[in-house]
């Protein structure tokens, strides 16, 4: 066995881990990041698109910000159409000149990726048969194989950057944690293709026919979603069959300007809402989605992740810069209090948004809750003061002071 040593063990090379040790380690606060996966197979996932004000100062904090500010689109507002009417949120002047940017979660992990390499900053891709030790002591470590050999990774700290299938929280004794979910009762098939998007900001479109949102990568690069029941597969959706129900869910002047093409990705995700309360666990502090969940209706999964990690990054300054080794303690609780918010806005925008008629636990109230979700729209879209509900969420809510 080879013994190494660092100050922060950082489980799972996702956003999460690699914006967090590209933190530290500007910081002077060595770290090691061990990943399961190659670094392809985690360019390779293609998830968020929409960065919070909060997640691009972060970035820019990292000092990885320099294609993201040439590339990156601004947004300064967004459609939501539903039953043929359709409203701009004009994010920008709801909130005061706050705005989003459009950068797709692939680009900030590539530019994450880069830093770390130019840094000289080691990453162990690759890893199998990871597991904690030692959490409640002062000596915690980490084991895990990589190229045959197997290593033990000597610690002060474990951030569990290891995503919702990740060893982090299952390492914290069942009976020490409370996990709360909700899997809802459908998916959202994903497609990426080099055509030009439909329209220059995202469009969230209820329907009868159930949710779609088409959303982008670049001008000449679109991502659009549909909802489709969990049974559903991949196979089954052909292209032209994808574009085909698109067109029928998009309102009607963003459906005639669809340009179609050949798809270079296809996926099914489900949607769930999950916290695992608290956490952290001795000296296990879990971190973006090895803690938590969203529904990508509000766009939060990665922002979520962001503001997790500015936590617990200022938490560690104080450790290691003031001296101040209580200050971890309180990781767990400042951390909770946005996911929850987020959570509820997440929860909230898909409950209005998608059809829930299939829902098994929900058939018997589903004509209800549909009227229900109906007024709920028509309320917020209809009053200045319900849309700047929705944007100031959707722009994200200020990091709460580490004091
Ligand atoms: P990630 O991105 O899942 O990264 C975790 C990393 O940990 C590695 N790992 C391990 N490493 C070592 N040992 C182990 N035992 C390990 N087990 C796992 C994994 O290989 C991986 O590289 O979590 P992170 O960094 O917290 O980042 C969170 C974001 O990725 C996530 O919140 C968003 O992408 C959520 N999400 C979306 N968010 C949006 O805002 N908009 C979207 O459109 C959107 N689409 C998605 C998504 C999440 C998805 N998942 C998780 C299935 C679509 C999908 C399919
Ligand atoms: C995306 O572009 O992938 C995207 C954008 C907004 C969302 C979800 C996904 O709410």
């Amino acid at each position: 066995m080879q013994s190494i040593n660092t100050k922060v063990a950082i489980v799972g090379g996702g956003p999460s881990g690699l914006l967090l040790g590209q933190l530290l380690a500007k910081q002077g606060i060595d770290n090691i990041i061990i990943e399961r996966v190659s670094s392809d197979y985690v360019l390779g996932r293609i998830r968020a698109g929409i960065l919070e004000q909060g997640s691009v100062d972060l970035l820019h904090e990292a000092g990885v910000n320099e294609r993201m500010d040439k590339e990156g689109h601004v947004h300064e507002g967004f459609d939501i159409a539903y039953y043929g009417k359709r409203y701009r949120i004009d994010i920008n002047k709801l909130t005061n000149g706050k705005t989003v940017m459009c950068y797709g979660q692939t680009e900030v992990t590539r530019d994450l990726m880069e830093a770390r390499a130019a840094k000289g900053l080691t990453t162990y891709y690759q890893s199998s048969d990871v597991e904690l030790h030692e959490l409640k002591t002062d000596q915690p470590y980490v084991t895990f194989k990589h190229n045959d050999e197997v290593y033990k990774l000597n610690c002060d700290y474990i951030a569990g950057c290891d995503g919702f299938h990740g060893v982090s929280r299952k390492s914290i004794p069942a009976d020490q944690r409370t996990e709360f979910e909700r899997v809802y009762p459908f998916g959202w098939l994903g497609v990426l293709s080099d055509t030009p998007p439909v329209s220059d900001e995202l469009i969230y479109a209820k329907t009868k026919r159930g949710f779609a949102l088409a959303s982008m990568r670049s001008a000449t690069r679109s991502r659009y979603y549909l909802q489709v029941p969990l049974s559903d597969k991949v196979e089954n959706w052909s292209d032209e069959a994808f574009w085909q129900e698109l067109k029928m869910r998009l309102p009607a002047d963003a459906a005639e300007k669809l340009v179609t093409g050949p798809s270079i990705e296809k996926s099914i995700a489900p949607l769930r809402s999950f916290v695992c309360e608290p956490m952290q666990y001795g000296r296990l502090f879990l971190v973006g989605d090895a803690a938590h969940i969203v529904p990508p209706t509000g766009a939060k999964g990665l922002n979520l992740a962001a503001s997790d990690v500015s936590t617990l990054f200022r938490l560690l300054l104080k450790v290691y810069n003031e001296d101040d080794q209580d200050a971890v303690s309180r990781y767990s609780e400042i951390a909770l209090r946005r996911v929850w918010q987020t959570e509820r806005f997440s929860w909230w925008m898909s409950n209005m948004l998608h059809e829930f008629k299939d829902d098994p636990v929900n058939i018997q109230d589903a004509k209800i809750f549909e009227r229900f979700m109906k007024s709920e729209l028509d309320f917020y879209l209809n009053h200045e003061e319900g849309q700047k509900v929705i944007a100031m969420q959707y722009v994200g809510l200020p990091y709460e002071e580490v004091l």
